[in-house]
């Protein structure tokens, strides 16, 4: 017999269920409770303090859930604030007259408990077999650009000599259509302030390791009006594909969509020197758990827009998301490049005023919000490569030879180092085609010039 929703103890209920089958006991739900009641039992004890610092950490490995005080990270958790994140509304775990903390607990739980589980954690590229994934409530909208206009591919200039023509893309379709909005539900500036606070502030932005520094830098943060047509052009098959979902598709009445580019810290660049043949432990560390800080950060800003009376989504995170082979139902970066972060690299990452060596995060808003200005016409336009030619360092670079000027072979690079180097650590990761070369840390010298003539 299959087991009921709701039968959290089953031992046949699978982690990843089929969309609608019983809700996956990732998380031991009387444990969950037994902590909510003890938080509560405490904030209400002596008079209603509530803890800002107390955390819900909640452990992968034996699936139990624990109280912590924000200080002390630990690798392999994921970390929710009780007071502000999890009850944003504040007094949400005050006692009422005769309710005791177990009561409590137990309501608060209800509608709770399933949000606790992150059901893609993040870079969930095997795509799932049918049925995994929450389907969308309606058929994909698939509107494509219909009209890449050649004419305007090659307007502005000519393909520089030794460059490949496929990194030659002038003009992305469409020129950036950024309209004034005379006013906006917020000011962009305090949303980058909202994000660079929690990312300078927040704990679990550290290394599990040594002191625990941060892993991420400032970030940047830029915005896309949400019915861009270059979100229809993402559908095309030579750009994404039409797996590709639109804005609207994901929450109904979008308007913008936020993207956020992470730097890593100069503790991470420091330690990754230029001699090693495999990456850093300090890189492959903040990639793994640094990535896990991407999604406190879509989190938090889709509670951002709750707050200020509108809804988010951030699709990396949404049931819904899946991808095709490597082709995702949503991609950072591609999004990243509408908002005006920046452009794509020969060696595909993107490539931000601060550089490649960072990571992307975005969520779909119904807030109208002022996109952002894009300060390039090229879909390779901060890549030296493609700007003339004179750049080979990424190439060069790869130990596994899977960045050539005919493009990039994605699996290849996958293999160096990440089986058998850093094992004892449980992680391991290849960084090199975004570090030591003249776009890691900035755009290139050459091609800044050119931006800062234009103002
Ligand atoms: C699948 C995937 C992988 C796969 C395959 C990568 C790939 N290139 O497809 C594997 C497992 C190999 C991988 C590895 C890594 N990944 Co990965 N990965 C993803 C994922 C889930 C989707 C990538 C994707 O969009 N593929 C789709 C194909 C179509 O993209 P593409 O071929 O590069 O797109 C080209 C075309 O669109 C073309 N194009 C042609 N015509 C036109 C016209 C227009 C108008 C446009 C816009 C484009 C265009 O230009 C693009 C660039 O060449 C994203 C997360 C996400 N959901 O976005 C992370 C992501 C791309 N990965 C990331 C990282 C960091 C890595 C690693 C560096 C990890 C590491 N070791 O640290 C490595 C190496 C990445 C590399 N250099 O290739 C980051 C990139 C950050 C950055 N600064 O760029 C992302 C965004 C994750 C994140 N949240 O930050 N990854």
């Amino acid at each position: 017999m299959l087991p009921q929703q709701g039968d959290h103890n089953s031992l046949f209920i699978n982690e990843i269920p089929k969309w609608g089958e019983p809700y996956p006991n990732i998380l031991n739900r009387q444990s969950v409770l037994e902590c909510l009641t003890d938080y509560i039992l405490q904030a209400n004890h002596w008079g209603y303090r509530p803890d800002r610092r107390k955390v819900l950490a909640v452990r992968q490995s034996d699936r139990t859930a624990a109280l912590r005080n924000a200080a002390a990270p630990i690798r392999q958790e994921i970390y929710y604030f009780i007071e502000g994140e999890l009850f944003p509304e504040e007094g949400t775990t005050r006692l009422k007259e005769g309710q005791t903390p177990a009561e409590l607990a137990a309501n608060l739980l209800d509608g709770l408990y399933e949000q606790l589980y992150i059901w893609v954690a993040y870079d969930f590229t095997k795509g799932s077999p049918p049925g995994f994934r929450k389907p969308f409530d309606k058929p994909p909208v698939v509107k494509g650009s219909a009209n890449p206009n050649p004419e305007a591919l090659t307007r502005n200039r000519q393909l520089p000599e030794g460059v490949n023509p496929r990194f030659f893309i002038p003009d992305p379709l469409p020129e950036n259509p950024v309209t004034i909005v005379s006013q906006p539900d917020v000011a962009t500036a305090e949303i980058v302030n909202f994000v660079t606070e929690l990312v300078k502030g927040d704990f679990r932005n550290a290394l599990p390791e040594g002191d625990n520094p941060p892993i991420w830098d400032e970030p940047l943060v830029a915005v896309a009006s949400a019915h861009d047509p270059l979100f229809a052009r993402f559908q095309d098959p030579e750009v994404v594909g039409p797996c590709h979902r639109l804005p609207e598709e994901w929450l109904p009445g979008a308007r913008s969509v936020i993207s956020v580019f992470l730097p890593f810290t100069e503790h991470i660049s420091r330690n990754y020197s230029r001699e090693q043949r495999y990456s850093a432990v300090e890189f492959s560390s903040g990639k793994w758990n640094g990535s896990k800080f991407l999604n406190v950060v879509r989190r938090a800003l889709i509670r951002f827009a709750e707050r200020n009376g509108a809804q988010a989504v951030a699709p990396n995170i949404d049931p819904r998301y899946d991808s095709d082979g490597w082709l995702p139902f949503w991609s950072e970066r591609h999004a990243a490049l509408a908002a005006g972060l920046g452009t794509f690299g020969l060696h595909q990452n993107f490539i931000s005023e601060k550089g490649a060596f960072g990571r992307l995060c975005s969520v779909i808003t119904t807030l109208n919000l002022q996109p952002t200005e894009r300060r390039y016409s090229e879909v390779y336009g901060y890549c030296l490569y493609a700007f003339d030619g004179s750049c080979r360092a990424c190439i060069d670079r790869c130990p596994t030879g899977a960045i050539t000027d005919a493009g990039k072979l994605p699996g290849r690079c996958e293999t160096h180092g990440n089986k058998e180097h850093l094992k004892d650590w449980n992680y391991g990761s290849c960084g090199h085609c975004s570090t030591w070369i003249p776009c890691w840390k900035q755009i290139p010298a050459k091609i800044r010039k050119t931006l800062d003539v234009k103002g």
